[in-house]
């Protein structure tokens, strides 16, 4: 059996993503429409040596689709979902509009594949950086409870979209050459420089992004009382995100037995040469499937506790990657039958 399938946001970064893993993965594709904003209508791009047509996105683009691939922005897919739920597709949407509606399951193969079955229509992709850590560190919560999560990321430019990396380059050539940098996409200028997380604050002083490390994670690990923090800085790489987390556990688990767990998981891969000093780097990271996680070592200011360090890419296995393996699991679970969803107060 084959299927309908709709990107929105094609010429985005994850859209570009999707495009190239749909190939790669060979996905049981009998169609495949491209959708973006009336910006690109009329462009091309490849898929398997064929020149396919971007379209700009209208009311009837849906109907005769079965699976939809969002990733064109949290308004897009608050305004389109429905739509195209209403008209007989399963909506994957990349964006935060939908993750913490109570009738969407946030899921991530590795971890909650259960979840999808639930599905109304709307399945949610998780926040990348929530991606990254769920996938490295619920194997470690089955085996011993996590108690607590103390995060800190370092957030690549391609994290804010293509326009994002340009600006890294862009900048680095201006300061090499003694001008000024001029910004556009970040606030502040991002080449030599790092800030904390670009997204809007909110009142308990933590920004969005952490928030959405914290809610998500939650939902994901069904695991309300979790007790997370997060401090989320965006680096000057171009791809691929980086976090140190530390976790607290309720009773302890040894280095070795860590290893043991991680090195059986799915999505994880551990990357340790402690005589070279060689850990993940984002270098490394970019265009792998797995979280790599190393560095992985007792925390000596707790008997619980443990830390590591891990890279992922976040265009990848946190967004592109997920969503497909996400369309992979409806597919094998047959779950793709037509749903009705009923926007709740939440969304
Ligand atoms: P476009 O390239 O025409 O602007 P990124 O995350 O890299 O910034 O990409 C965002 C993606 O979402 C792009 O494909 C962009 O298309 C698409 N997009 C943005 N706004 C809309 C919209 N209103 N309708 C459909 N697609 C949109
Ligand atoms: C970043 N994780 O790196 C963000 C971007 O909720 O999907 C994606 C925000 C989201 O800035």
């Amino acid at each position: 059996k084959s299927y309908r399938v709709a990107i929105l946001g094609a010429t985005g970064a994850v859209g570009t993503e999707l495009l190239e893993l749909l190939d790669e993965r060979n996905f049981p594709l009998s169609d495949l429409k491209l959708f973006a904003s009336s910006r690109s209508a009329g462009k091309t791009m490849k898929f398997k040596g064929e020149d396919l047509l971007v379209e700009e996105v209208g009311d009837r683009s849906f109907a005769n689709v079965d699976i939809v691939l969002a990733s064109a922005g949290g308004s897009t897919s608050k305004a389109l979902a429905p739509k195209a739920v209403a008209s007989g597709a399963v909506v994957i949407d990349n964006s935060s509009a939908f993750r913490m509606d109570e009738q969407v399951p946030l899921v991530i193969p590795e971890v909650n594949p259960d979840a999808a079955s639930h599905h109304q229509g709307i399945i949610a992709n998780p926040n990348c950086t929530t991606i990254l850590m769920a996938v490295a560190i619920y194997p470690l919560h089955k085996a011993r409870q996590i108690q607590r999560i103390v995060a800190a990321t370092y957030q690549s430019a391609s994290g804010a979209g293509a326009r994002a990396m340009e600006e890294v380059k862009n900048q680095s050539q201006e300061i090499l050459q003694g001008k000024a940098p001029t910004s556009e996409v970040f606030p502040y200028p991002i080449a030599f420089n790092l800030f904390p997380h670009n997204s809007p604050m909110t009142a308990n002083g933590y920004c969005e992004e952490e928030l959405k490390m914290v809610n998500e994670t939650r939902k994901i690990f069904n695991a309300p009382q979790l007790r997370i923090t997060a401090t989320c800085v965006r680096v000057p790489v171009l791809r691929a995100h980086s976090e140190a987390i530390n976790l607290e556990f309720e009773q302890p688990l040894s280095v070795e037995e860590a290893k043991e767990i991680l090195s059986q998981s799915k999505g994880v891969r551990i990357v340790e040469d402690w005589q070279a000093n060689y850990f993940p780097m984002p270098i490394d990271a970019t265009g792998e499937d797995d979280v790599l996680v190393g560095r992985i070592r007792l925390d000596i200011s707790h008997p619980n506790g443990l830390e590591l360090w891990l890279c992922g890419d976040q265009i990848r296995k946190g967004a592109a990657l997920n969503a497909v393996q996400i369309a992979e699991l409806l597919v094998e679970q047959n779950l793709l039958s037509a749903k009705s969803y009923q926007s709740s107060a939440i969304s």
